[in-house]
Parts: C-alpha cells; structure tokens; sequence
C-alpha cells in the first residue's frame, strides 16, 4: 500500500521530492502497522523450514559469553574526540609496549568464512569486548567486504551494526578498510561519492581509516585519504605487499618501491603507514629488513596487517615487534591462523616479561576465544575448512579473502575438480599481467581471469587471437579500461586491444570522467521503499543499487530479521523448538515451531506455529 500511496502521489508525481515532501505529507505513512511484523517473521522461518525439512539441523549449545568486569575508562576514542589524530599518532609513538589491533569483527571473518559473521553475534560480546580489549589500539569491525555482504547475504545494514556496536563500545576506536576510490565496492564511484560515504561513516563512528588502492596507485587513494584528514578522523594509509623483498629477481616490488611509498603517504598527511600483508607473503626476516627500514625512513607510526596463511606470521609479528613496529593486527586465537590474522593470544604471549610486552591479560583473552569458538559452528557451512597452513602462498600470492572464497566460486562453475588448474592459472594471469599488485578488487580480476581462461582452455600463447571472438569477464574489461587505475608498469597492449575490442582505454583517475550523484535521485528511488531515505541508506544505494534494493523489498517481506538467533537463521528450528526475538520497545515475540503442515492447490505449504503461546499458521510457497 505504501508503494502506491507514495507513486501516486501528485507531489511524487511533480518529481518533486525533498526530505520537506515527506514531513509535510503524513498521509504517506498510513501503512505502518498494517502488516504484522510477527506475521512476517514467521513467514522468514517458515520459508527456511519448507526449504530444508529433512535437514539434520547442527546443534550449538549456548555460548560462553564474555563478561565486562570493570568499569569503562576512557579510551583512545575518547582521546581522539578530545585532541584529534595528531595527538592519537604522537601517543602511539611515545610507547614502548607491542600496539594490538583486533580484526576479529571484520577481515578474520571475511578471511575465514566468507564475511558471514552476523552483527547480532558480534553485539552479543560487545561489552566483554569493550572491556577485555580496553587496551586495543583499535577494533576493525567494518569495511572490506561486510558492507556488500551485509546487505546481500545476511538481509542487515552494515550501519545499523556500527549503530549498535558503537553504543556497547564508547570507549575503543572503530577502524574500517576503505578501498581508495573503490570505496567499498568493486569498481571506481564518483569523487563526491566517495565523499559523502567517509564523510557519514565518521559521523557513524569510523575513527580510524585504512585505505589503500588495488594497484598502490595513489591517484586512486587521493579522495579518500583528504576527506578523512577532512572529517579529523585518523588517516591510515596502506601500502600493499607483494612480491618478496628478499628475492632479487623480484625486481619491481623491492625495498625502495615500498620506501617510497611510505614517504609519500607521509607527505600526504597521513597519520599511520600500514603494510598490507593481504596475502601474507611478508616473511619473517622480510619483515625485519622493511620495518626497520621504514623506521629509520619515516616519522609516523608503522603498523603490520598480515594472514598467517603459511604458517608463518606469527614469527614475523616478532620480527616486526623486534625491528620497532608501531601497532599490529592480530585477531581472537579462534577467529585467527591459517587465511586470518595471527593470534592475539600467542602474540601477547610470545612476547610476555619482554621490553614490548602486549600488557594483555591470558585469561581474559580466553573468555573471548571461548566464545568465538561457541559461536563458529553457526557458520559452518561457509568455513573454508583449511586444516593446515600452506606455503603454496608464496607461489599463488592469493589474498586471505579470496582464498577461502576461490574455491566455492570454481566448484559453483562445474570446474571443482580443476582447482588446481585455476590456481596455477592465477600465477599465470599475474605473470601474463606484468605482475601486479593483488588484492580487492584488481585480485577478483585476476581471479575471475584465470577461471575464464581454465574455462576456454586458453593459454598465455593463445588468448590473443582466441580471444578476438569472446567476451571477457566484466572485471577484466573494467581493469583493462582502466576504472581500477593505471597498473604501475602499464597494461600488456596486444591483450588491451582484444579486451577492450574497440573502446578506448582511460588513463586518468576516474572520478575525473565519473559524473556526480545526484543524492536526491537515488532519494526518490529509495521511497519506494522507505519513507524517509536517510543519506546513509541514499549512499548505500548509489555503491550497491541492486542488493540494496533487494535489501529494501526483503525488509519489505519479512521485516527486520536482525534479531534472529543466529542458528535459527542459518539452520531453521527443530519440531517443539523455542526462539525468543527482541523486537522494537523492548519487546520479546516467543515462537515455538510446531511443524510442517499440509501442502496447499496453490503450491504453498502451511506452516504451524505458536506465537506467545497462541497458534498461528503461515502458508509459504513449497519449493518442493
Ligand atoms: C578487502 O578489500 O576486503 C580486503 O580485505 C583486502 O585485503
Ligand atoms: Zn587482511
């Protein structure tokens, strides 16, 4: 009803629509309460029942939930809103111990199980997290892939989850990943794109950005990295690691290359220099010779972001702790190892009764790790299930991230038993490609490439004239045009040609030649759906205009299904099963699942259930 009101509408009609249009028209929100949201849940749950009856459901107990002991003290966000960055950066210099950054909340999910780390399990731990890692540098909990991933695969908003977080957790400095002018999403967006989105993640609680670009081409950082030093938020710039330093026929990505780097970022105002280890290919006495370089090169702090993917990153954390690194990411021990960040335990371990020891406390970290163990079996299905840490690494430079998700992407293509191939492929692309820096989104290319090419049986010889008659991925027509930016030693011309079959490539930054969002067209856009868009919702819109929208109609279907319980979400309930749901002013809607009913002419099937100990019966369309 609301979408025809709103369509309809003569203002809507005169096309013209301002926030005033809304607030001066009440008549638009006659619907609210004219679907039941309870009935809309149920209809979530049923749909998971009638898809998956026979399913043996996994079984997770209760988790062990981490507690908040002490009062909350003032933290570096506190810090920060009071002094701003400067007096963050100058704090980090003047200490002696090992700084700790936990990425539990953001990459060691994506790196682990596919980003699919719910925020009402992360919420569930908030404050033994503010608590227990009160002494974090910060906490990486947005960014990367869980912005798209949020909306698309878990049906939440990624801003409702800093919301949340933010409010359990005053006292520690949110960090997120920001991918240049790739913002957080696959491809160039416009500058005053860019813009808004840092902009309205400050105002949410973004306190720390780190940004990098998937060339480390730095017209490709510029944006991003003023409107953060704008918005008086701390700018961490990152140079991303490839190659191997201690290689001499590695001969493009050496010492000096990263050197250079670095002192250009400092130049640029930047208040933190990260190296971006997304493949862990940094190797332990790599990381000696360039962060001991670096200290000596550069006056702002150095932070070491890494993936233990070989085995060994923990051993290179101390190398790095030895040669004077400033801060380093490490994740909860059982969100941690293998295509994640090393752990925090065996780091602050490691390093205990030493001059840089971590300060944290054994076995409060272990109330953490109790309960991400509890909580891992809910994910199973998206867990990589690596068993063993694998020095194949070295050969693929394949990021964490993209590990874990490599494989379900070749199987999902009929080409399961060819991973091999796709991998050995991936090296091969990169050698074809000059090689070149890996990761989001310039990895996906090289990724998506190499399948294409495994798919076509083509060959580094053949793809030239094999090539003329196909058409290639989207990705790689996007690199070879040039919206991802200019690779440093430039594009192979012959292969550029065939890609590109006629169009002409860029070689400017693209935010040049992208025009600018009109905000108040994706506003009218988005009250199909909402009433009041917020600009937030508006931005999310214009980096993801489909599964935002889908976000937005399933919003519409089932109601806001956040407050699930994670098992119920991903498995469904068991006969005789009780859940309990939070809703809105504080209160609880208890569902009982009674079973399957009969099915229906229609192609639907009921669905029986108690609601607040009355029955109530959903009728959804059987798959079967
Ligand atoms: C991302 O861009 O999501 C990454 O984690 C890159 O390493
Ligand atoms: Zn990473």
């Amino acid at each position: 009803p609301f979408v025809t009101n709103i369509l309809h509408h003569p203002v809507f009609l005169s096309g013209d629509c301002h926030t005033k249009f809304i607030d001066d028209t009440p008549e638009l929100f006659e619907f609210a309460g004219s679907r039941d949201r309870a009935t809309r849940l149920l209809k979530f749950i049923a749909n998971i029942q009638v898809a998956s009856p026979e399913a043996e459901r996994r079984q997770c107990s209760e988790p062990r939930y981490p507690e908040a002991k002490n009062p909350l003290k003032p933290g570096l966000k506190q810090l920060l809103d009071a002094e701003g960055p400067d007096a963050v950066k100058n704090w980090v210099l003047g200490q002696k111990k090992l700084l700790i950054g936990d990425t539990t909340l953001r990459d060691a999910h994506q790196s682990l199980f596919s980003t699919r780390l719910r925020t009402r399990d992360m919420v569930l731990a908030a404050e033994g997290t503010a608590d227990i890692l009160a002494d974090v540098f910060s906490l990486e909990m947005w960014g990367g892939a869980t912005f798209d991933v949020a909306y698309r695969y878990l049906h939440e908003s990624p801003w409702d989850r800093l919301d949340q977080l933010r409010k359990k957790i005053p006292n520690l400095l949110f960090q997120m990943l920001l991918r240049g002018s790739n913002a957080v999403g696959y491809t160039n967006y416009p500058d005053n794109l860019v813009r808004a989105f840092v902009a309205e993640a400050a105002k949410g609680g973004i306190d720390v950005f780190r940004i990098f670009d998937s060339l480390n081409w730095i017209p490709g950082m510029e944006i991003a990295m003023d409107e953060v030093l704008k918005q008086n938020k701390i700018c961490e710039a990152a140079v991303c690691y490839t190659g191997d330093i201690l290689d001499p026929r590695r001969d493009k990505y050496t010492l000096k290359y990263y050197v250079d780097f670095a002192k250009e970022m400092e130049k640029r105002g930047a208040h933190i220099l990260a190296i971006k280890d997304m493949s862990g290919l940094l190797k332990p006495y790599a990381a000696k010779k360039l962060i001991s370089t670096l200290k000596q090169e550069i006056g702002i702090p150095v932070r070491f972001h890494t993936h233990d993917t070989s085995g060994n990153q923990v051993a290179a954390v101390l190398m790095a702790s030895e040669a004077g690194v400033d801060i380093v990411d490490t994740a909860t021990a059982s969100m941690s190892s293998l295509t994640s960040q090393p752990s925090m335990s065996s780091v602050a371990a490691a390093l205990q009764g030493t001059d840089r020891d971590t300060g944290f406390d054994l076995n409060r970290l272990q109330e953490l790790d109790e309960y991400w163990s509890d909580v891992r079996p809910y994910y199973e299905d998206f867990d990589s299930g690596l068993k063993n840490p694998m020095t194949e690494i070295y050969r693929y430079e394949i990021p964490g991230g993209q590990y874990t998700n490599l494989q379900p992407q070749v199987v999902s293509l009929g080409l399961g038993d060819r991973f091999d191939e796709v991998k050995e492929m991936y090296k091969t692309v990169n050698d074809m490609l000059g090689d070149l820096v890996k990761v989001t989104p310039s990895s996906k290319m090289v990724g998506d490439l190499a399948i294409f090419m495994v798919q076509n049986n083509m060959t580094p010889e053949n793809i030239v004239q094999k090539g003329e008659a196909l058409t290639f991925p989207d990705s790689v027509v996007s690199y070879f045009k040039g919206m991802m930016g200019q690779p440093a030693w430039g594009f192979p011309k012959d292969l550029q040609r065939i890609v590109l079959k006629g169009e002409k490539p860029i070689t400017c930054r693209p935010g040049e030649l992208l025009p600018p969002v009109d905000f108040d067209k994706g506003c009218a856009e988005l009250r199909k759906y909402i009433a009041r868009p917020e600009d937030r919702a508006i931005i999310s819109w214009y980096l993801y205009p489909k599964v935002v929208t889908e976000y937005f109609e399933h919003a519409q279907e089932y109601g806001y299904i956040s407050n699930l319980d994670s098992r119920v979400f991903f498995e469904g309930m068991d006969v005789g099963e009780t859940t309990q749901v939070g809703i809105d002013n504080g209160k609880t809607l208890v569902i009982k699942y009674l079973g399957l009913g009969t099915a229906n002419e229609d192609g639907t099937r009921n669905v029986h259930f108690e609601l607040n100990g009355m029955r109530r019966d959903v009728s959804v369309p059987d798959p079967a």
